[in-house]
C-alpha cells in the first residue's frame, strides 16, 4: 500500500514537470521567472502580470432583429369638465364725460312729428296758394279771396267761419298784399275797418283807432252816411255804405 501511494505521487510529479516545460516552449517568459516556477519547491507564487491581448477573434453573427415596443394609445381623450371661474378682476379706467342731456319738455316726441308735419303742410299749402294769387303771404299774416262779393256783414261772417277776420290792412306793406287780391279780381274790396259815431273817425273792429290810412284824396266824404271802407284799384281807401256788395278778403 505504502509503495503504490509512493508511485502516484512520482507519476502525479512527473505529469506536473511535463506541462511546465510545455508551457515555457508556447509562451515567451523571462529564465528567471520560469527557474523559480519550475525548479523551487512546489510553493504557490505571486500571480503574474496579465499577459498580453490576444487577436481579435472572428466578428460574430448578426443578432436577431428586435422588436419594436408597441406605443400605448395617444388619441386625445374626452373634453374635460369645465373649470371654476377664476376670481374677479380689477375695476376698469373711468371712463370719459358724456354730452349734456336734452332737457325733457312737456311735448312728446310724436306731437312734435304732428307740428313739424302740420308745419311742412302748411308751407306746401302756402306756396300753391301763392303761386295761384289766391293767397298773399306778409310776415306771419295771409290775404284770401272767395272769389265773390257781398255785404260788409256777409263778409265778416264768411272770414269767421273759416277761422279768420276780414283783412284790415295795419301797415303799408299789409296793404300793398290785399291791393294784389283787388287787382287780380278788378274790382273793390271792403276792410275791417268802421266809422265810429263822430263822422270821420274810423276804427278797427276791436274797437282800437285806426294807425294808418291810406284814404284817396277828399275822403271819408260820407259825413257818417258811409260807415264802410273800400279799396280801390290803386290801393287808395274811401268811405261806401256797408250794404254795398264788395270782393270780400280775408286774413288769417
Ligand atoms: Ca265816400
Amino acid at each position: 500500500m505504502a509503495l503504490l501511494h509512493l508511485l502516484s505521487l512520482l507519476l502525479l510529479e512527473g505529469a506536473l514537470i511535463g506541462s511546465c516545460s510545455e508551457s515555457l516552449e508556447n509562451e515567451e517568459q523571462p529564465s528567471m521567472y520560469s527557474a523559480t516556477h519550475c525548479n523551487g519547491p512546489w510553493i504557490t507564487g505571486l500571480p503574474g502580470r496579465d499577459g498580453r491581448d490576444g487577436r481579435d477573434g472572428p466578428k460574430g453573427e448578426k443578432g436577431d432583429p428586435g422588436e419594436v415596443p408597441s406605443c400605448p394609445d395617444r388619441s386625445p381623450g374626452e373634453l374635460g369638465p369645465p373649470g371654476s371661474p377664476g376670481p374677479q378682476g380689477p375695476p376698469g379706467i373711468k371712463g370719459m364725460k358724456g354730452e349734456p342731456g336734452e332737457s325733457h319738455s312737456s311735448v312728446t316726441d310724436e306731437q312734435l312729428k304732428v307740428i313739424s308735419d302740420l308745419q311742412i303742410r302748411l308751407m306746401k299749402v302756402t306756396n300753391a296758394l301763392n303761386l295761384y294769387g289766391t293767397a298773399v303771404q306778409v310776415g306771419e299774416k295771409f290775404y284770401a279771396t272767395t272769389g265773390q262779393s257781398s255785404d260788409f256783414l256777409t263778409i265778416n261772417i264768411t272770414c269767421q267761419k273759416i277761422g279768420g277776420t276780414i283783412a284790415t290792412p295795419r301797415n303799408e306793406e299789409e296793404n300793398a298784399a290785399i291791393l294784389q287780391i283787388v287787382v287780380k279780381h278788378n274790382t273793390y274790396a271792403f276792410l275791417g275797418l268802421m266809422e265810429g259815431s263822430t263822422p270821420g273817425n274810423f276804427y278797427y273792429l276791436d274797437g282800437s283807432p285806426v294807425k294808418y290810412t291810406n284814404w284817396y284824396a277828399g275822403t271819408p266824404d260820407g259825413q257818417g252816411s258811409e260807415n264802410c271802407v273800400e279799396m280801390y284799384t290803386d290801393g287808395t281807401w274811401n268811405d261806401r255804405a256797408c250794404s254795398k256788395s264788395r270782393l270780400a278778403v280775408c286774413e288769417f
